[in-house]
């Protein structure tokens, strides 16, 4: 049997990455492919409970960056063999807001833990698994800002940890991103979001139908 698609989003904070996973997953099915949302950290239910751990402080006490990475990746070690793996042998596309690339841009280039490491510690995890496609969403900080501020006002939410970082945090995250996308060229298609979102979905769909449609 035909194995499905794996595609990833990644991107800063408030680049986009659910409002366009809804939208491509939407052009999918009407193409009948049978897809799959999911997210990083997450997906499963253990994957949820170190999601809860990453984004607040329990006791006043935040995970300290090892650990910090060691939680990312056993979210992933379990959402790759429970939920990931499965779907794709069952034919079904997998999108998936956050994969490997955000630990290598993050924890990486964001808290500085070495690249190399990362990406065995990382393999280690995904048991070598890489998405077919990976959308990244390219967002300045000042725009991810002002799209966070206006999302929270919204919610009367509060910012998390990683949110809270500062400007040169940001600076450096998205450079990260922009520079493993410069890397893997086959892998990656970058998308501009400072345009409107039925622009930006366009070449996303355009990209997608292109490469993993052969339209
Ligand atoms: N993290 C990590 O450090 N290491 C790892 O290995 C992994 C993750 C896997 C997960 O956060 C955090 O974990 C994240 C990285 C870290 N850090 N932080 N903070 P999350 O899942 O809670 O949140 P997020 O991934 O950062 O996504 P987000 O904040 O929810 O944003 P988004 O999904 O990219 O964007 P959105 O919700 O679709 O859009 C944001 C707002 O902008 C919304 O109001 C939209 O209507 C609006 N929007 C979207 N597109 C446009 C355009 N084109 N124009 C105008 N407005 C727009």
């Amino acid at each position: 049997m035909a194995t499905g698609k794996f595609i990833t989003f990644e991107g800063p904070e408030g680049s986009g990455k659910s409002t366009h996973i809804r939208m491509l997953a939407e052009y999918l099915r009407g193409r009948g492919v049978d897809v799959v949302l999911t997210r990083e950290p997450g997906g499963t239910p253990t994957g949820e409970a170190i999601r809860g751990i990453l984004q607040h402080d329990h006791a006043g006490e935040a995970p300290v960056g090892r650990a910090e990475v060691l939680l990312f990746l056993a979210s992933r070690a379990q959402h790759v063999e429970r939920l990931i793996r499965p779907a794709l042998e069952a034919g079904r596309w997998v999108l998936c807001d956050r994969f490997s690339d955000s630990t290598l841009a993050y924890q990486g280039f964001g808290r500085g833990f070495d690249l190399a490491a990362l990406r065995d510690a990382d393999a280690f995890a995904t048991g070598g698994l890489a998405p077919d496609l990976t959308v990244l969403l390219d967002v300045p900080p000042e725009t991810s800002r002002e799209r966070l501020r206006a999302r929270l006002s919204q919610t009367l939410g509060a910012p998390d940890r990683i949110e809270r970082e500062d400007d040169a945090f940001h600076e450096r995250l998205r450079a990260g991103f922009l520079e493993l996308a410069a890397g893997e060229p086959a892998r990656f298609v970058v998308v501009d979001t400072e345009r409107a979102r039925e622009a930006v979905a366009r070449d996303i769909r355009r990209a997608v139908a292109k490469r993993l449609l052969g339209a």
